[in-house]
Order: C-alpha cells, then sequence, then structure tokens
C-alpha cells in the first residue's frame, strides 16, 4: 500500500492547530499522562483507576491475561457503578450539583441534582428489586431520551442487574431478537415520545414483541411521557408513576465484582445477526471516566456538557450516562431533533444551558453545515469552550467548519452576519472509538496536541494502537493498512453474550494476538492516525486501494456538494468501480446541468485521475441507520442495479425508493 497514490492524498492536509496558552493554563491533563502511561502500563492504569472510581474493596491485581482473550481487569477489586455515579458525589457535598438538565423536546425542561438523581434511582432500584430483579438478571430498556433512561440504566447498576438498552427507532422483532438473546425479565418502556412536534408511539413495538408467546419477560414498566392512549396487559403491564416514586428512598448500594456484567448492548456486524457486546463494571469505568475528564478536559463544577447521542448506542452509554455522572459533571439530555421547532433549535439549547462541552457526529455537523452557518451565527455560543466528534471520519471542510463556525463564536451576529470571533476557537477533539472499545480509544489531548482537521491522531495514554499490514506488521508513516489494539485495555469488550467463539473469530483471529477493529488507517508523515472507514469501505480499483471516505471528503470539499456517499460497485474491468452519490447544497438549479461531470473532473483533480468516480448521482437524501452511518450496503445494490436489500434499520425507510425514483427519472 506504500505507493498508493491516494491514501498519500489525506496528507495533502497540513494545518494544525496547537493549543492556546490560556488553554494548556488551565488544563486537566497534560504530556506527563503519556509518559507515565509509556514507563509503565499498567501502573498507569492503577493509578488512574483509583484516582477515577471509589472502590469497596481495592484490587491488588490490575490485568489478568491468563485466559487470553478473555482479559479481567482490576479482578479482586469491587464497586458499585450506581454509588460511584451518585452517592459518593452527595457524601463529598455536592449534593446540590446539578446533574441532569432536561429539556423535551416540546419544551419542557425538569432538572435533577445530584442528590435528587440519587434518590430517583434509589427508588427505581427499590421499584425494580420489588418486580422481581436482582443481581445477574438482564433488563431490556427501550426509551426515549428522558431522564428515565438515565434512572433505569444506574438503578440497574446498582442492583447489579445488567441492562439492555435497545435504541427507541428499532422495530418490534429487532427487540424481540435482543429480549430473547438476553433473555430479560423486565421491559422499561414509555408510552411514547415526541419527533418533529408529533407524539411517536414505543409502547405498541413492545406489545408486538411481546405478542408470541415463549418470551422470558414478566412486566413492562411503562414512563408517562406523551399520554397518548395506550393498550394495557393486565398484570404484566405497570405504570412507572404508579410504582417508582411509591418505592422507599432508601437503598444501600452492594459492592459487585470488577468483573460483574455492567450491560449488553447489541451492534450490527458485517454479515448476520447482531453481537450483543457485553461490558463489566470495574474496567468500563475507569476507563470511560478517564477519557471523559482527559479528552474533554472536564472542569466537573463549572462545566456543563452535551453529548447529543441518543441512550441506544454506545456514545449515550458510555458518554452521556456513565462517565459524566462518575465525574461529577453536569450534563444536558434533550429528548427531540434538531430541527424542531426550527433548524436553530441546538444553538439555541448550547445558548440557553451555555454548554462549554459538546459531543456530537460528523453527520450533524455536516447537516448544519448544509443549512448554512446564519442559522448558528444567529445565537451566543460563546460558553462552548471544547467540541468533540464520534462515530465516523470527519472531512476536513467539516472539521474546519465546526472549528469556524461553533468553536469560535463569540457572541450572536446580527443581520445574517456573524458575531464577534474568538481569538482562540474551542478545540476540536475528534474520537475513535467502538461499541467494542467501550471509551476513547484514539482521540487528541485538547492542551497537547496540535489538532489536524479530519485526523483522530494520537492514542490516548495507556493505549497502544497500531497500522499494521496483511501480515501484521506495522507500516511505516505515510503508509495505510488495518487498525489493531496491541494490548488489552481496560473497557475492551469481555466478550459477545452466549457467543464465545464468535468473539474470539471476529476480534482475535485476524492478527493473533492484536485486536483486529476493522478500520482502515493511515499514519501520516508525523505518525499521526487517519481513520479511513471500515474495511469494507475500502474499494479496489484496478488494484489500488481507494477510500470511500477520502473521495467523499474530496466531494464534500466542492462547492456544490452537501454531503456524499461513495461506494465501489462491481466493474468487469477494473475491478471495481467509484460511483458517488450526492446531495447538493441549495435548491433545484442553483447549479449546472452538468454539475456531475463536474465533480467528476473535481475528485480527477483533487486525488488523482484513479479515484475519479464512474458516476455521480445526485440523490435527495442518503440512506442513513439511526445513529448516523451511511449504509453503503444499500447504495452498492442501487450501483450496481440490483434492487436495495433490508433497508429496515435506516432512520427513513422510504429514502431508497427516493434514490431509485430519482435514478429511474
Ligand atoms: C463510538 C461508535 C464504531 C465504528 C468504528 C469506525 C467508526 C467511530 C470514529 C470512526 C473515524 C472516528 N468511527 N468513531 N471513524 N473517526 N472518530 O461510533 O461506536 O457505533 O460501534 O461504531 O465507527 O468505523 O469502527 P460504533
Amino acid at each position: 500500500m506504500a505507493e498508493n497514490p491516494t491514501l498519500d492524498n489525506l496528507s495533502s492536509e497540513h494545518r494544525a492547530f496547537p493549543p492556546s496558552p490560556e488553554f494548556v493554563k488551565n488544563a486537566v491533563a497534560d504530556a506527563s499522562l503519556y509518559q507515565r502511561a509509556a514507563e509503565d502500563r499498567l501502573g498507569y492504569w492503577a493509578e488512574r483507576a483509583r484516582e477515577a472510581i471509589t472502590w469497596h474493596s481495592d484490587f491488588t491485581e490490575v490485568l489478568d491475561d491468563s485466559n487470553a482473550p478473555f482479559y479481567r481487569w482490576f479482578g479482586d477489586g469491587k464497586l458499585n457503578a450506581a454509588y460511584n455515579a451518585l452517592d459518593r458525589h452527595v457524601e463529598a457535598g455536592h449534593g446540590d450539583r446539578t446533574a441532569l438538565h432536561f429539556e423535551g423536546e416540546p419544551g419542557d425542561t425538569a432538572s435533577y441534582t445530584y442528590a435528587e438523581l440519587t434518590t430517583a434511582v434509589k427508588q427505581a432500584a427499590n421499584a425494580f428489586a420489588s418486580l422481581g430483579v436482582g443481581a445477574g438478571d438482564r433488563v431490556a430498556v427501550y426509551l426515549p431520551m428522558i431522564p428515565e433512561a438515565v434512572i433505569t440504566m444506574l438503578a440497574c447498576a446498582r442492583l447489579g442487574a445488567v441492562h439492555s438498552v435497545v435504541f427507541g427507532g428499532f422495530s418490534a422483532d429487532a427487540l424481540r431478537n435482543r429480549i430473547d438473546d438476553a433473555e430479560a425479565k423486565l421491559v422499561v418502556t414509555a408510552d411514547g415520545t415526541w419527533r418533529r412536534t408529533k407524539p411517536s408511539p414505543l409502547k405498541p413495538a413492545v406489545d408486538a414483541a411481546l405478542e408470541a408467546p415463549g418470551h422470558t419477560v414478566d412486566n413492562v414498566l411503562v414512563v408517562r411521557r406523551n399520554a397518548e392512549p395506550t393498550a394495557w396487559v393486565e398484570g404484566r403491564d405497570l405504570w412507572w408513576h404508579e410504582v417508582v416514586p411509591q418505592a422507599s428512598a432508601e437503598h444501600t448500594a452492594q459492592p459487585f465484582d470488577s468483573e460483574h456484567p455492567l450491560f449488553i448492548l447489541y451492534t450490527s456486524g458485517t454479515t448476520g445477526r447482531p453481537k450483543g457486546i457485553l461490558h463489566t463494571t470495574g474496567g468500563y469505568l475507569v476507563q470511560t471516566a478517564v477519557t471523559h475528564r482527559d479528552t474533554f478536559d472536564l472542569h466537573p463544577e463549572t462545566d456543563v456538557y452535551w453529548c447529543t447521542a441518543d441512550v441506544g448506542w454506545i456514545t449515550g452509554h458510555s458518554y452521556v450516562t456513565y462517565a459524566p455522572l462518575v465525574n461529577g459533571s453536569t450534563v444536558l439530555l434533550y429528548e427531540g431533533t434538531m430541527d424542531t421547532p426550527d433548524r436553530g433549535r441546538w444553538w439555541d439549547l448550547v445558548q440557553k444551558y451555555k454548554v462549554s462541552i459538546m459531543y456530537t457526529a460528523p453527520t450533524a455537523i455536516r447537516t448544519a453545515m448544509k443549512w448554512g452557518r446564519e442559522i448558528p451565527d444567529a445565537y451566543d455560543l460563546s460558553s462552548l469552550r471544547v467540541l468533540g466528534t464520534v462515530g465516523e471520519p470527519i472531512n476536513p471542510e467539516a472539521w474546519m467548519w465546526y472549528r469556524e463556525v461553533i468553536g469560535a463564536n463569540n457572541g450572536a451576529g446580527t443581520d445574517g452576519k456573524p458575531g464577534p470571533r474568538k481569538e482562540h476557537p474551542a478545540p476540536i477533539v475528534d474520537t475513535w472509538w467502538q461499541t467494542e472499545t467501550g471509551g476513547h480509544m484514539i482521540a487528541p489531548l485538547p492542551a497537547v496536541t496540535a489538532t489536524k482537521p479530519g485526523s483522530a491522531q494520537v492514542a490516548v495514554p495507556g493505549i497502544s494502537t497500531d497500522v499494521v499490514d496483511e501480515m501484521g506488521t506495522p507500516v511505516g508513516n505515510g503508509e495505510g493498512g488495518y487498525l489493531v489494539i496491541r494490548d488489552p485495555w481496560p473497557s475492551m469488550l469481555r466478550g459477545i453474550w452466549g457467543d464465545p467463539e464468535r468473539f474470539k473469530e471476529t476480534y482475535w483471529s485476524r492478527f493473533e494476538t492484536m485486536y483486529f477493529a476493522g478500520d482502515g488507517a493511515k499514519k501520516d508523515e508525523d505518525g499521526d492516525i487517519w481513520l479511513l472507514g471500515r474495511v469494507d469501505d475500502v474499494m479496489n480499483v484496478s488494484g489500488h486501494r481507494l477510500s470511500t471516505t477520502e473521495i467523499e471528503s474530496s466531494l464534500v470539499g466542492h462547492e456544490a456538494v452537501a454531503e456524499a456517499a461513495v461506494v465501489g460497485a462491481k466493474d468487469e474491468t477494473t475491478g471495481e468501480a467509484v460511483v458517488a452519490f450526492v446531495i447538493l447544497r441549495g435548491v433545484d438549479g442553483d447549479w449546472p446541468a452538468d454539475i456531475s461531470e463536474q465533480l467528476r473532473l473535481h475528485v480527477g483533480k483533487d486525488i488523482g485521475p484513479i479515484a475519479k468516480p464512474k458516476a455521480v448521482f445526485v440523490v435527495p437524501e442518503l440512506p442513513k441507520t439511526r445513529s448516523g452511518k451511511i449504509m453503503r450496503r444499500l447504495l452498492k445494490d442501487v450501483a450496481e442495479g440490483r434492487a436495495a436489500g433490508d433497508s429496515s434499520t435506516l432512520a427513513d425507510t422510504t429514502v431508497m425508493d427516493q434514490i431509485a425514483e430519482t435514478m429511474r427519472g
């Protein structure tokens, strides 16, 4: 791959933004962390574990690798996750600090101090226990982004019960499969939520999921959220408000083993049925808390932290619920979409709650970019001081927009003009990690790293990542290959629920002793890591490896393009051919009729003739999962002239029809 012209193209991105002196002065994490971790990796993690977590009984062993790849971390330590997220902050005198600001989509609000959230979780724990839930039992959670989602997760953790959160957008079938796989005995749900001002039901999917007999569920606990009429199964269904607030507010958290299961979270594999990724308690909390503090430069006394991810995804587990609360921070939780009641909603929330740390996905940034900067420019975003991204590679254009338009905003503008700018915009931290890794693995330290637009750059302290070739040999700087993780890490998955063989096969068989992440990556001339997308998204055109990400990035760099998705379609001569789907900025007629041809030439010029798409299709929408990932598989079907395959996990299932329609027309 060394002489690959297209992989080399990313090295044309040479901008770097060092931290400002004032940011460095007040930062919680400095370069000594890398130093310390390099000297003694396990000693480093032991120190961080004791700093971040209150252990009921201390551990003596940091890592047990005697049964690899089934690693154990802090194995003989005992702790309670909910105690760490709640009670200990109250005991330390922070009971009055706001733990959660909640804003519903219709504009209703609620807030919980640490003392109030602790009480709410104790009551929920007592209520769950009265329904027969105990340590080791599984609880399925099918809730919108409301405080009860966080309360439910922590109440399970408090009891040692294992939660399995299923994203509210999944179908009844998907929910049933997950309930069955985990053998859940309780389902916690809501009557519904709000989506774009309309009530959106949830409970009917639970009813449908449980219709066929043979399941393990005894009770369904239902939060009243939108108060729409709901079918009711007597004896099985219970209202949250009739059970939880009545429960005792006294509950003493029991310590559990560090390796006690904390949760299962299903994620899709490359093929076949979803994998139940298992996380346990001690190591997971240590690494998520430590990275949340370091990557976002968290000052829990003063920061207001907002992660826009849904609790149905790993980001919502690690960086909405567990790490922020374990760190005693103030968290904003927002129920709705970006554009309700209008496209300024997110920026209105930042202004209203004086959000200082914002963590979101590139797809959201590109959407905001598409809507135009006049929208965020009209708000005062001066409170923002750290900006994070996660979920997919971020193209340099979106990164720069995030920095300039959001991170440099120093007050609202008027008359459609931007307001004052900051001399030192908020640093951007691009965080690479996975459901399987539990917490951040590759990310800048904002007070140390000179950040580069589009790169996650360096492994976090104590983590050893590498980029290797087919044979597992590390590639040199300027070369591309497969991303691997060399050493076990505290928040690593402990397995796939009920399927140890699949765990070994999926992650540990490609390169024996190293974890195979499934992502392509490149080291630049400084040795910094650039993620290139899933290896299943890497195309091979005439023997050249081309990254979908790189071509998408080039397309989005053209002034006409708002969003782009690229796939490799089978081609008789070249093996695969590059086929691009783009959404244009503005309205119909803004661009010349031969815009597709112009875009082909643009990519050819930008990256090299080899990368020039064979076809560029202008489409109204791109098929995305509910977590915002583009489903290239479906586009590949279209590009290869087949009917699109299973599109049931799309956020909007009509998108493929719209695309087919456009291509016919
Ligand atoms: C946290 C999360 C994991 C996959 C991962 C990779 C992609 C995540 C990224 C990124 C480039 C980043 N990914 N973060 N790619 N840069 N900063 O998203 O978990 O839903 O399991 O997805 O997402 O391809 O392998 P998950």
